[in-house]
């Protein structure tokens, strides 16, 4: 039997002499949202972009609930999309993305308000004092939030403040405001929008560590000072045969303050050609991931940062790495996947 016939809608065609294992695998399985929300988490998701929304394939799988019950723009809500230039805002391709999911009955993870990168060059290079730079933080945060007012689940309201040290990564905001940016980007993200949960979301702050100490600190203060933060963004760009042993423990502390998780852009690469060992090894480091969130009541979600390594951003950014996803280019699951499957289902 094949995946496609097992599945409809998700694949149609296998290639000959594909190998069908773990096709048959997942079939034998009802999704990967479906068995999340089994487990008492709020969704499976995945990444996206609005260039592959025009592959016919991709987009069924994409919409596909079993599979994916969230779905995060890759870029169209950040600053250079929304506002590339003063005070004129642009939520065309955004508006896509959260039409789509609406269609399908999806939830929506707005990314990302405050960010150093993807930043126009009128914001970053704009020698703005203070009192300014701070006005047109708040009337972007305002205006992008206030646009899908109760459409959106998550905000990744603050994205990558932190150096690999744990200390604050310079950006035109943190130099020209300070620290201050933070909790005003947040409070007017929660007037713009109450229904939306608002998180801070990094990178390397998987396992434990001076990062994650940072940004465990960050919060601890934020809620002290009564600044709205409800959850923390693992991103976890991981790599095959590299992931922590302490994603639980770390997941835990986070959690002990009083907010949530959610791994926001989740994919483990490896040095390609992809073979056997790499494919097994890499459905080993998904189990441990998916593992930790169903162990940790407070870990609402996980989204893979594109679902098929045929979007992956891995290949333009490391150049000989890739293959990170659950599914591959041609719209197979891999070991993957069943690991992941399996890990929700059985844990
Ligand atoms: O997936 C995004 C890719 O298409 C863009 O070219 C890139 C540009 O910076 O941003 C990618 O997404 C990033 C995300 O917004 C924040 N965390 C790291 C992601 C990978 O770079």
């Amino acid at each position: 039997m094949h995946y496609s016939e097992c599945i409809p809608g998700t694949v149609t065609t296998v290639k000959a002499g594909a190998p069908t294992h773990t096709a048959r695998a997942a079939a034998a399985y009802p999704g990967l949202n479906t068995l999340a929300k089994a487990k008492g988490k709020v969704y499976f998701g995945s990444g996206t972009d609005n260039p592959e929304l025009t592959d016919a394939q991709y987009l069924a799988l994409l919409s596909n609930t079993r599979e994916f019950g969230q779905i995060t723009p890759g870029n169209s809500m950040k600053w250079d999309a929304t506002e590339g230039s003063r005070d004129a805002f642009n939520f065309t391709r955004g508006e896509t993305i959260v039409a789509l999911a609406e269609k399908n009955g999806q939830q929506v993870r707005g990314h990302t308000l405050v960010w150093h990168n993807q930043l126009p060059n009128w914001v970053s290079n704009g020698g703005f004092d203070n009192a300014t730079l701070i006005s047109i933080l708040e009337n972007h945060i305002t205006k992008v939030v206030a646009n899908w007012k109760g459409r959106i689940l998550h905000w990744d309201v603050l994205n990558e403040i932190f150096n690999e040290n744990g200390t604050w990564r310079p950006s035109v905001f943190y130099n020209t405001i300070g620290e201050a940016f933070l909790g005003i980007a947040l409070r007017a993200a929660r007037a713009a929008d109450p229904y939306a949960k608002l998180y801070i979301n990094d990178y390397n702050i998987d396992g434990t560590g001076a990062k994650s100490t940072a940004m465990y600190k960050l919060v601890e203060k934020l809620l002290a000072e009564g600044v709205p933060v409800d959850g923390i963004g693992v991103q976890a760009h991981l790599i095959v045969g590299n992931v922590s042993s302490t994603l639980q423990t770390n997941w835990e502390r986070f959690t002990s303050l009083g907010v949530d998780v959610a791994i926001t852009e989740l994919d483990i690469r490896m040095t390609l050609p992809v073979d056997e060992a790499k494919l097994a090894q890499q459905a080993e480091d998904y189990k441990k991931v998916v593992t930790a969130c169903v162990n940790v009541p407070r870990c609402v979600g996980i989204t893979v940062w594109d679902y098929t390594d045929k979007y992956s951003w891995i290949p333009r950014f490391f150049p000989g790495q890739g293959a990170a996803l659950p599914w591959d280019k041609d719209f197979t699951v891999k070991p993957a996947y069943e690991a992941i499957a399996a890990a929700l289902a059985y844990n």
